[in-house]
């Protein structure tokens, strides 16, 4: 039996992982239509990422007898200023997770469950990877500023990024 506050709260963890999931769709479509090929793809591929976080929660409360829940999504953010506003956002949301995150982890504590503690060690790491990358990310994206060649090149590096990402997480 699983502790109810616990899955009450991983349950609501599973619908911000499905809204990421919407959200970097809806970047990489913008990026996709205003001719920024690799940040799109780069996108696409991280939406899915957040489509797996989303079933790793989803198995884990369902293999712990509980039942996973989903509830209504809110209309992701699909109309941008400019690649680096986008990336921006990515980051802001992606801070945004890693403090869920991270409310969830005291809250196993304060309930002692130490099996979904140890079981949310995984994605304090992920999220301090994916803090990273964006914010190297956005970092390149500042320093070219509106410089179409700049801007070409790191829409390349992206695509690279994208395709040869060594880590499926
Ligand atoms: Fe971007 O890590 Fe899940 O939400």
């Amino acid at each position: 039996m699983m502790n109810p506050k616990v899955e009450a709260a991983i349950n609501k963890q599973i619908q911000k992982e499905e809204f990421s999931s919407r959200l970097y769709l809806a970047m990489a479509i913008w990026c996709e239509v205003k001719g920024y090929p690799g940040a799109s793809a780069f996108l696409y591929r991280h939406a899915d990422e957040e489509r797996m976080h989303q079933m790793k929660f989803v198995h884990y409360v369902n293999e712990r007898g509980g039942k996973a829940q989903l509830f209504d999504q809110e209309q992701p953010a699909d109309e941008f200023n400019s690649l680096q506003e986008l990336f921006e956002q990515v980051l802001d949301h992606e801070e945004y997770i890693t403090a869920s995150i991270n409310k969830l982890y005291e809250l196993t504590f304060d309930e002692k469950d130490f099996t979904t503690a140890n079981f949310l060690q995984w994605f304090i790491t992920e999220q301090l990877e994916e803090e990273s990358l964006m914010r190297t990310i956005l970092d390149k994206i500042r320093l070219v500023g509106t410089d179409k060649a700049g801007m070409f090149h790191i829409d390349k590096e992206l695509e690279t990024m994208s395709a040869g990402a060594a880590n499926p997480a």
